[in-house]
């Protein structure tokens, strides 16, 4: 899906071989965890620069550049950049775009700030182009992820006066859309599109004891502190975790967690 960026080929899961990093930054990850093996073995012996924008950030590097007020990564590097006096080019400018359009949700989520907006312009004015660049994002799905979310959202509960809303994504799922987990992404927030709804909740299966969540709160809970009663975080608004349970035993956990939350946020009037 992101083939498009400018030097995605580049990007390397594994770093070079017989290497050994002296200097390792890390972008957007709110813990070392969440960042993968390959990259925690290198970081043993290297300097850490922690780059990121979630509230609830591990702080575990040996320099934390922390701004939740960015509502991208990109922006605190555009910062970056900008500090240390290097031109930004139309290349750097379409990525840069990419990480403000993705991570405030198409300039939808209530992180598009005025300074979002701004660099957003920025970034276009130096040569990203917005049409193109949504495009390649929002309009490049293959058939196999609307397959898949077609299979999830017919298991859409919604409970407590349309207050919340849940769906399952099973493996099974996965195997009749000849899909991937990943494509399941976007579901989240088609269950979020619901009028009056406050939580929305989706249970990946990952296997018979993994199940991921993913959370989306538009009233008065915060997602990630729902989340981090499952060791998971993220956002007030969206969150997630990793929950070592069975995709029933998560549901029941997860809903009832859920459902107090909600009340403990706001009682029905
Ligand atoms: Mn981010």
């Amino acid at each position: 899906m992101y083939g498009f960026l400018p030097g995605f080929e580049d990007i390397q899961s594994d770093p070079p071989h017989g290497v050994e990093p002296q200097l390792v930054f890390f972008f957007d990850s709110g813990n070392l965890e969440r960042s993968g093996n390959a990259v925690r073995k290198i970081a043993e012996h290297a300097t850490i620069v922690n780059v990121d924008h979630h509230p609830s950030n591990s702080r575990f590097g040996d320099i934390n550049l922390i701004d939740p007020n960015a509502s991208a990564v990109g922006q605190m590097v555009m910062e970056m950049l900008d500090h240390f006096g290097y031109a930004i080019t139309s290349t750097m400018a379409a990525n840069l775009y990419v990480a403000l359009l993705t991570d405030t949700g198409g300039f939808r989520h209530e992180n598009t700030t005025p300074r979002a907006l701004e660099d957003a312009a920025r970034l276009a004015r130096i040569g990203a182009d917005p049409g193109h660049i949504a495009t390649q994002v929002y309009k490049m799905r293959p058939e196999t992820t609307l397959k898949l979310s077609g299979l999830a959202l017919a298991t859409m509960r919604v409970e407590m006066d349309g207050r919340l809303a849940w769906a399952k994504v099973t493996r099974r799922m996965l195997k009749e859309a000849n899909a991937a987990m990943a494509e399941s992404e976007g579901i989240i927030d088609t269950l979020n599109s619901i009028a009056g709804l406050e939580l929305a909740i989706l249970f990946k299966e990952v296997s018979s004891d993994l199940t991921k969540i993913s959370v989306r709160s538009r009233g008065g809970v915060d997602a990630a502190a729902l989340c981090a009663q499952f060791g998971g975080g993220g956002h007030i608004r969206a969150a997630g975790a990793e929950i070592d349970k069975s995709m029933d035993d998560a549901v029941k956990l997860v809903l009832a967690a859920s459902k107090d939350a909600i009340l403990a946020a706001s009682p029905p009037s």
